[in-house]
């Protein structure tokens, strides 16, 4: 029951989804009450206080109002982040070691306005918002998340890439002090972490860049403090604890391609009629509700099929 309590908020949202917005809002601000004197299960505690206040200001906003939420204390122990190890419980484990603030990104490469941008820059002129994404990894477990962030799209614009910025490469910090999964001598990832997305795939109003999940600052094994969300692909394209953002012209590496180039391509949208070449993805384990694992089947572009314009014309077995 207490690990209940402890995650108010969004507890409430799946049956609060039914009712019409303004009793959502209502009912997260009754909920936020309760959750004043709780302890919370997470690693934000030395997220700065703008940015905590920042994040639990945002007003909820329910997406795909039929998915039930996944508990907080399940999206934030069972997590990949090779930084911090293989296994899956290896970063909520070994995150504390890393101490994130304060945090810069990088934004260069093909714009017209290349720059340094502080967390607060990144933060304080925009209104957050709250987006209910699906995650489905590759590995075919899934969860819905409440992330809270900005449209990535909104950030890009403001360093006006140019005309040759076809694709966007992002890139996760290197910290072997703090990182222990990037220590290890048997790794097969060639740190940093690096991913990419084409321009109109980072463009698209789908694509999001998370401080925040379940109304608080993004816990360290999560991605802290920023990380990308793109709900229509594995999980892996969704790069944790960014430092660096490029507009460039060819296709950028990305680490899965590299580690293993047969199995994970460049684009990685989710496709049930595409089999990883080890198991089958026509299904899914999804991680919701009291932490129950039910089979399910996996949607195409895990639902979001507003992303298909995107790909017209595209052979999806050859880009996989
Ligand atoms: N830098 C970095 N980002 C990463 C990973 C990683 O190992 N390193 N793992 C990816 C994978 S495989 C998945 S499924 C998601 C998991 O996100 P979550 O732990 O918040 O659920 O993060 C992705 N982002
Ligand atoms: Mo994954």
């Amino acid at each position: 029951m207490s690990r209940h309590f402890s995650e108010p908020e969004h507890r409430v949202t799946p049956k609060a989804a039914f009712l019409n917005r303004r009793q959502i809002i209502k009912a997260a601000g009754a909920a936020s009450v309760l959750s004043a004197g709780s302890s919370l299960v997470s690693a934000t505690e030395n997220a700065p206080s703008w940015l905590t206040r920042k994040v639990q200001s945002t007003v909820y906003r329910a997406i795909n109002a039929d998915d039930e939420l996944t508990i907080k204390e399940d999206a934030t122990s069972y997590n990949n982040f090779y930084e911090f190890g293989t296994g899956k419980d290896d970063p909520k484990k070994y995150a504390h070691e890393f101490d994130p603030y304060p945090w810069e990104i990088e934004v260069g490469g093909e714009c017209d306005s290349p720059g340094r941008l502080s967390l607060e820059d990144l933060v304080a002129d925009a209104s957050l918002e709250e987006r209910i994404y699906r995650l489905r990894c590759v590995e075919a477990w899934s969860m819905v998340i409440p992330w809270t962030g900005i449209q990535l799209s909104s950030l890009l614009k403001r360093f006006q890439p140019n005309s040759r910025a076809k694709y966007v490469a992002f890139e996760t910090v290197v910290r072997k002090e703090e990182m222990r999964g990037q220590r290890d001598r048997f790794s097969f990832i060639d740190w940093p972490y690096v991913e990419g997305l084409r321009i109109d795939e980072a463009m698209h109003p789908l694509s999001f860049l998370a401080v925040g999940m379940y109304g608080d600052p993004l816990p360290t094994q999560n991605g802290a403090p920023v990380r990308l969300v793109i709900p229509w692909k594995y999980g892996f394209k969704s790069i944790k604890s960014i430092v660096s953002i490029r507009f460039v012209e060819k296709e950028p590496p990305t680490t899965w391609n590299l580690a293993a180039p047969g199995e994970y391509g460049f684009y990685s949208n989710v496709n049930p009629n595409r089999p990883h070449p080890r198991w089958s993805q026509a299904t899914e384990r999804r991680i919701a509700g009291d932490g129950n694992i039910e089979r399910i089947p996996t949607a195409m572009y895990n639902g979001y099929t507003d992303v298909a314009s995107l790909y017209s014309g595209m052979d999806l077995q050859r880009f996989y």
